[in-house]
This record gives C-alpha cells, sequence and structure tokens, in this order.
C-alpha cells in the first residue's frame, strides 16, 4: 500500500498558482492575500497529487515505457471541502485505478485521495488518465470501468453554446505553471519535447484545464466536480476558447485553441455546487 505524501502550501503557493492559470493583477482574491475573498482557483484541487509517490512504477505496467511519449489523457476532480484552504498540510494517498490496451497506446489510470492531515477530512479527490504512445499492445482490455461523475463523457447540445470566454495565454504560461508541482521538462525543454514529438514544448494539461475551469467559475460559479479530456496540444501563446452549455445542474464545456479551430478540451462537465453560489 502506498504511503501517504505530505504536501504544505500557503498563500504564496496559492497565488502562484492562480497567476499560472492567467489570473490577472487586477483579479485581487487571486492575487492578493489581504483581499477579503483571497481564495484558490478550485483546480488547485489537482495540485497535491504531484508529490504522491505511488507504489508502483509505469515501466512495471506497460510495455516500452518512455516518459517523452507520455501525455495527460484526462482529468477528474472532485472538491470534497468548502472553501478550499489557502493554506493546509494535506496528505495525498494514490492508488491504481485500471490499465487500458488502447493497441497503439497504453492508458493508466491513477486514483489520488487528499486529506487534511490535522483533522483527517477529505479535501480533494482525483482520477488522472496517462496516454502512453507506443505502450499498448500487450493484450489488455481496451476498455475501462465505470466510475460515474469520474469517467462521464459529457455531450454538448445541439445548439450553440449558452457563453464563451476567450482568453490568450502568454507565450510564458507553463514556464510559470511547472513552478506549481509539474516539472515535466516536456512543457520546458525543447530538446525533451523533440523526442516527444512535439517541436517546441507543450502546454500542461492540467493549465489549460485550470484556465477552463476558471472560465466555468467566472461564468456559472463553483463546482463540486470536473471532468475533462485532452483532446489536443496546446502551445503557450494560443487562445483558448472555453464554449458552455447549461443543462440543469451541470456545465457541459469543450475548450477550442482559436489559432487551428481545433478542440483542446472535449467532453467536458462541471457539476455546480448549487444555490448560484460563486464563493
Ligand atoms: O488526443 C490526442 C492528444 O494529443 N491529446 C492531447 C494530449 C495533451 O496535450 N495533453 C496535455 C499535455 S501532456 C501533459 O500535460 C503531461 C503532464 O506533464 C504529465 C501528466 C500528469 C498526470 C498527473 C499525474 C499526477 C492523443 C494523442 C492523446 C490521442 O490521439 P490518437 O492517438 O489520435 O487517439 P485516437 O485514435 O483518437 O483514440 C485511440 C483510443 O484512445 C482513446 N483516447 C483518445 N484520446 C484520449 C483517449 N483516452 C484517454 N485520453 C485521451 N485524451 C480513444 O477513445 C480511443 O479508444 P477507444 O477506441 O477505446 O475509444
Amino acid at each position: 500500500k502506498a504511503e501517504g505524501s505530505v504536501f504544505q502550501y500557503d498563500e504564496k503557493d496559492v497565488i502562484l498558482y492562480n497567476l499560472g492559470i492567467g489570473a490577472k493583477r487586477t483579479d485581487l482574491p487571486f492575487v492578493f492575500e489581504n483581499n477579503e475573498n483571497f481564495q484558490a482557483y478550485p483546480t488547485f484541487g489537482v495540485i497535491p497529487q504531484f508529490n504522491a509517490v505511488p507504489s508502483y512504477n509505469l515501466e512495471d505496467i506497460v510495455p516500452n515505457f518512455s516518459p517523452m511519449m507520455l501525455l495527460h489523457g484526462e482529468q477528474f476532480l472532485e472538491i470534497r471541502k468548502y472553501p478550499i484552504p489557502t493554506e493546509a498540510k494535506l496528505i495525498t494517498y494514490p492508488k491504481l485505478i485500471e490499465v487500458m490496451d488502447k493497441g497503439a497506446a497504453g492508458v493508466v489510470v491513477q486514483g489520488t485521495t487528499t486529506v487534511d492531515a490535522a483533522s483527517g477530512e477529505e479535501v480533494f479527490y482525483n482520477e488522472s488518465t496517462v496516454f502512453i504512445r507506443g505502450s499498448g499492445g500487450f493484450g489488455g482490455s481496451p476498455k475501462g470501468g465505470n466510475r460515474g461523475a469520474a469517467t462521464a463523457v459529457h455531450k454538448p447540445p445541439q445548439r450553440a453554446p449558452d457563453a464563451v470566454v476567450e482568453e490568450k495565454t502568454t507565450e510564458e504560461q507553463a514556464a510559470i505553471y511547472r513552478l506549481s508541482g509539474d516539472r515535466n521538462p516536456l512543457h520546458i525543454d525543447p530538446e525533451f519535447s523533440k523526442v516527444g514529438g512535439f517541436e517546441t514544448p507543450i502546454l500542461h494539461g492540467l493549465c489549460f484545464f485550470g484556465i477552463s475551469g476558471k472560465h466555468v467559475l467566472q461564468t456559472y460559479g463553483m463546482y463540486k466536480n470536473i471532468k475533462v479530456r485532452f483532446a489536443g496540444t496546446v502551445l503557450p501563446g494560443q487562445t483558448l476558447q472555453t464554449e458552455m452549455w447549461k443543462v440543469g445542474q451541470k456545465v457541459v464545456f469543450q475548450t477550442r485553441v482559436k489559432e487551428t479551430g481545433k478542440l483542446c478540451i472535449s467532453g467536458a462537465g462541471a457539476e455546480l455546487l448549487g444555490g448560484g453560489s460563486k464563493l
């Protein structure tokens, strides 16, 4: 059984994360610790898992494993405690959920439960899916299990989006975002990214997940969970367009790279906390 990993953070980590997903100097509740509404964007909940040390290695699970070929495939985050603390000592427990064989690729899902060290209360639950190119064909099952909201694929309605938020990322987006915990060289080192098939480093999936999650928050308020598929890559500097549909208490959304017209997030959804709360 994997040991829990400590993640201790304070207001500086919260501000760094918020800046990493594009908070502006004028977004005072997100960049100024003395603001009365000082808060973390809800997608901060994906950060503690980066300290987790699983009891397994990916190279022992799929054949031909190469870190250069690994891409973030999907993410599910559930926020289990509100408001999200702006400083805390948390402990994260990782577990292997499932492994799928997509023929040309291996897909591995890891789950992490993050609790407050002092109270033992659950704060976040995550499921992270990685898509490892060249690591399939080992005779495993191509299909995964059904775990409700964690595996849901949200289909946009036929009508035009109810809301669209556009935001240009900066050329430095990945260089700032990586300081919140994901130091994967794919996002900063051209030598590394080239071996992975990308001429220049690509943006972290969880960075554009955070930006899209911010757009959902700005438009519809706080949510209890959020699920996305990373359908395409984003380069730092490109413009994101988050297209949203309100369907009951759920926001179905997808995110497009304006410059190419291609989706980078698809089949995504967030279940609203209710009461129109913007926290
Ligand atoms: O969709 C393609 C792609 O390029 N997506 C974007 C990937 C990306 O940019 N990710 C973010 C950047 S990488 C990153 O952030 C890494 C990070 O630093 C480390 C991870 C951190 C994890 C956290 C742990 C703590 C691609 C390449 C993924 C798939 O495209 P194709 O090869 O064309 O696949 P396709 O033929 O469409 O489908 C084959 C089967 O695979 C399933 N699938 C497709 N996209 C998937 C996916 N499964 C999971 N995630 C995805 N994104 C398809 O459904 C299909 O399976 P089936 O036939 O059973 O339906």
